[in-house]
């Protein structure tokens, strides 16, 4: 059964109001967010080590993030409805929109939230979330050589940004990191990243 853990007040209510849209017969298990610093509570960030909401559980999978969700329930349960095929001259509006709530427009209003006015709150939550980035990531790479599997895919050519090009302006580090380490030495080491880099960041070479 499709289990949509919602945390009240949050990004998880775009969840609810897919399921509600598409007609899909889904449990709908409501949290509250701590009084102490407003983060999810204990057994919401017990759910996944992303922590954050939203997050569903169906069978044997959870998964956090709003898009892959959204991604996930459409795909799967969704018979078509909601998501333009790529036929539609609406496509490419559909996909900037899509990406664009979450990847940036989200990001600079979080953004804006947290340097308003510097609350030990804010601090919480960036630390949590950088801590359970890098620990993610250090896990799933400890399982296999890329982020989907033993073979590349696009969720690498996502990823690979933040954790190349971003470390030259906010290094962090990678000591107790191995994992995360040989990944970076692994994307650096294929030749397409390096055709790529040499044309795409020439003045960051070396
Ligand atoms: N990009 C993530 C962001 C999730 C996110 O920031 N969720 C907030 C609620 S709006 C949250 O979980 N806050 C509580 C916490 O971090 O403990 C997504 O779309 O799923």
């Amino acid at each position: 059964m499709l289990t949509v853990h919602h945390l009240g007040i949050s990004q998880s209510e775009r969840i609810v109001w897919l399921c509600e849209e598409l007609g899909i017969d889904y449990e709908f298990k409501r949290y509250q967010r701590r009084s102490d610093n407003a983060l999810a509570p204990d057994d919401y960030k017990a759910l996944h080590p992303a922590g954050t909401a939203p997050i569903i559980t169906d069978g044997d999978v959870t998964l956090p993030e709003s898009g892959a969700i959204i991604d996930y329930i459409t795909a799967k349960y969704g018979d078509g409805g909601l998501v333009p095929s790529p036929s539609s001259p609406n496509f490419a509006d559909y996909l900037f929109w899509y990406h664009y709530s979450n990847a940036s427009f989200m990001a600079v209003l979080l953004a804006k939230m947290m340097i308003g006015e510097g609350s030990a709150d804010r601090g919480a939550l960036l630390d949590d979330r950088i801590e359970r980035g890098f620990a993610m990531l250090e896990d799933q790479l400890g399982k296999s050589d890329y982020l989907a599997g033993n073979e590349l895919t696009a969720a690498d050519i996502m990823m690979g940004f933040e954790l190349t090009t971003v470390r030259a302006f906010m290094p962090f580090d990678l000591e107790s990191r191995p994992n995360i380490r040989a990944y970076i030495d692994r994307i650096q080491a294929r030749p397409a990243y390096q055709r790529a880099m040499a044309k795409a960041e020439p003045e960051m070479a070396g």
